[in-house]
């Protein structure tokens, strides 16, 4: 898609009205600015498109992306409340289309292995060492009990026969490893700690899966403003795989026909920024064919879950 830099609205770094022996860095939001962005996101521009100018002439990535969020938000609220939609929440957002190939987790550098727009899925490549996958593996194993899914009517936990795993949960910090892990996630998704529910692990044995579904709490179910009370809604997901299973297992986006191998250390995130199906995040844990599959999954809140 073509973009005209020239475009009367099109965003300036300096204030041109400062005079040329005095410029001064604004980048300021201002309305003309506004109302380019907004144009750029009525034609259907992605976020990249819309971001990619701003840098060019100068300004901060953080400031531009705060700047693209500030201008969007009213629109996006509009539109939802037009159209009967939930309001979009702000989402983890680590990298951009075409972005870095590897990105600064802390302690460890991890890589970017396929990134989708939307749904928004990211597939990481080396999140978790090795030693890191077996000590999870080692710890849960003993512990484990049959999977149960949140019950919407009540707020409460519920087995659920499109649920054929075991799994055990951890409290968010539970241990070192527990710990070291959260801080790696928060820094690879600039997402806080306090905003991430405590990891939980599952493993599926042969035959085992986890049918599609959707991570967030549906808003129209009885038991979903309990669950809100503390920390608000789900806005993402991250899968990480503890092993690489012998046959199947993958995570699966049914409505895109992506899916993600299940490759020990790596995992795949996904977004979701309001609990509705336009988001496209339904997927699922396919059946494994062979051996057994270990994961531990992260959910991100919108707000600290204390
Ligand atoms: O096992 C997988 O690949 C997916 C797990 C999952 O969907 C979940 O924990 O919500």
């Amino acid at each position: 898609m073509t973009y005209d830099r020239n475009e009367e609205h099109a965003p300036r770094r300096f204030d041109e009205h400062a005079g040329s022996g005095n410029m001064t860095e604004t980048s300021q939001l201002t309305a003309e600015l506004e109302q380019w962005i907004l144009d750029q996101v009525r034609a259907g521009q992605p976020p990249e498109a819309v971001l990619e100018p701003l840098l060019e002439s100068g300004w901060e990535q953080q400031a531009a992306i705060d700047a693209i969020e500030t201008a969007t938000r009213g629109f996006l609220e509009a539109h939802a409340r037009e159209n009967g939609l939930p309001a979009p929440s702000r989402v983890p957002a680590p990298i951009g289309l075409n972005g870095p190939s590897v990105v600064d987790a802390g302690d460890r550098e991890v890589q970017v292995l396929a990134s989708v727009r939307h749904p928004r899925v990211i597939v990481f490549g080396g999140l978790l060492s090795d030693e890191e996958c077996e000590r999870m593996v080692a710890f849960a194993r003993s512990r484990l009990s049959r999977s149960a899914t949140v019950d919407l009517e009540t707020g409460g936990d519920i087995v659920h026969e499109g649920r054929t795993s075991q799994g055990m949960s951890f409290e968010r910090g539970a241990d070192a490893l527990c710990r070291r892990i959260e801080a790696r996630i928060a820094r690879l998704l600039d997402w806080p700690v306090d905003r991430g529910e405590g990891l939980q692990v599952l493993r599926y044995g042969p035959g085992a899966e986890y049918k599609p579904h959707y991570d967030y709490f549906d808003p129209d179910r009885p038991g979903t403003a309990k669950i809100l009370q503390r920390g608000g809604q789900r806005v993402a997901s991250l899968v990480m795989y503890l092993n690489t299973p012998r046959g199947g297992g993958a995570t699966t986006f049914p409505e895109v026909g992506f899916e993600a191998a299940a490759v020990k250390g790596n995992a795949v995130f996904f977004s979701y920024d309001r609990p509705h199906p336009m988001t496209l995040s339904l997927h699922g844990g396919a059946p494994v064919t062979a051996g057994e599959k270990w994961v531990a999954t992260k959910w991100l809140r919108e707000r600290a879950h204390d």
